[in-house]
């Protein structure tokens, strides 16, 4: 890295780089899935990795990244909790001349210089692969047959890029079915208790929701939790789509309680230390590096079980 003194003779990677990550926080399958992945990939390539949790919280990551620039750091990394606010602390790395590449989520700064690289999923794209499977499948999703598709959407965390995204691109791609109507939608925070919670009060105020369009796969997988409680058959009764594939989610869907399933890979750590090295090296990097993925039905899911790797 640009402090180190003794890593000219080494060209097994990475070297004494130091990067400072700081995490959204432990809400979900995916983001245990991703925190391994980053650690992993830091230890294979040699990177001395500081890592932080910041339980969500936007103070907590503003925080953590005061104390690696602080630490000076080679570079620093983060997956940014909500889309604005950034600037002022992306502006101080900048000043002390440290590197920072997003992952995951996206900022919202109209500066695209307080960045090298941002490297993740088009979540736009997540929530038009799930409004179009809905218009396609719309005839067996209108469960009580009445004529309308009623939606319960379950958002991810208020203000996230993967929240703003998905919801946006599903609504572009159900308008083209005037059938489609979502009649309630709420933010669950991406938690299993979240995505519960607020599906009890959906089925409360609503007997006749023929779809769930939940963000991830933690909020499907409660939402399950309160359709069984509450009597009905999830997959059956209420259509699920979710997103992200975690393991959890895939048994359900192959099982058939959730329907659909658009992929959201968290498993991008060794494509992090990559573009680290790189950028700590001073060589040019792609300013957006998207993540590839894909998309599961029942059946689908069934065959990729067995080598599911998060
Ligand atoms: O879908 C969700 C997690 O930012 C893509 O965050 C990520 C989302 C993911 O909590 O499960």
């Amino acid at each position: 890295g640009s402090s180190s003194s003794d890593g000219a003779g080494s060209s097994s990677g990475g070297g004494d780089i130091s990067m400072g990550f700081a995490q959204v926080g432990a809400e979900s399958g995916y983001r245990t899935a991703n925190t391994e992945s980053i650690k992993a990939a830091a230890k294979s390539a040699g990177i001395d990795l500081k890592f932080s949790d910041a339980q969500q919280k936007q103070e907590n990551q503003i925080k953590a990244i005061r104390s690696y620039i602080q630490q000076k750091v080679d570079v620093i990394a983060f997956s940014p909790v909500v889309e604005t606010g950034w600037d002022t602390v992306l502006q101080e790395a900048k000043r002390a001349k440290i590197p920072v590449i997003l992952t995951d989520r996206a900022v919202d700064s109209k500066d695209d210089s307080l960045y090298e690289s941002f490297l993740g999923s088009d979540f736009v794209v997540e929530g038009e692969k799930a409004g179009d499977w809905l218009v396609q499948n719309a005839d067996t999703s209108d469960t009580d047959g009445d004529g309308t598709i009623r939606v319960a959407e379950l958002q991810g965390t208020t203000g996230a890029a993967p929240a703003i995204d998905r919801k946006e691109g599903f609504e572009e791609k159900i308008a083209a079915d005037d059938k489609i109507d979502i009649i309630a939608s709420q933010s669950g925070d991406f938690t299993r208790d979240g995505g519960k919670k607020v599906m009890e009060s959906f089925l409360k105020s609503n007997d006749n929701i023929d779809v769930v369009f939940a963000h991830n796969d933690d909020m499907a997988l409660g939402a399950i939790e309160a359709i069984e409680a509450a009597g009905k058959k999830p997959g059956t009764d209420i259509k699920i789509i979710s997103m992200d594939g975690v393991r959890d989610a895939m048994q359900a869907l192959a099982d058939g309680k959730i329907n659909f399933i658009v992929e959201c890979n968290p498993l991008f750590g060794d494509q992090l230390m990559e573009i680290a090295k790189n950028v700590v090296d001073g060589k040019k990097v792609d300013k957006r590096v998207l993540v590839e993925e894909g998309t599961f039905d029942q059946e689908q899911a069934k065959a990729a079980l067995p080598d599911r790797k998060y």
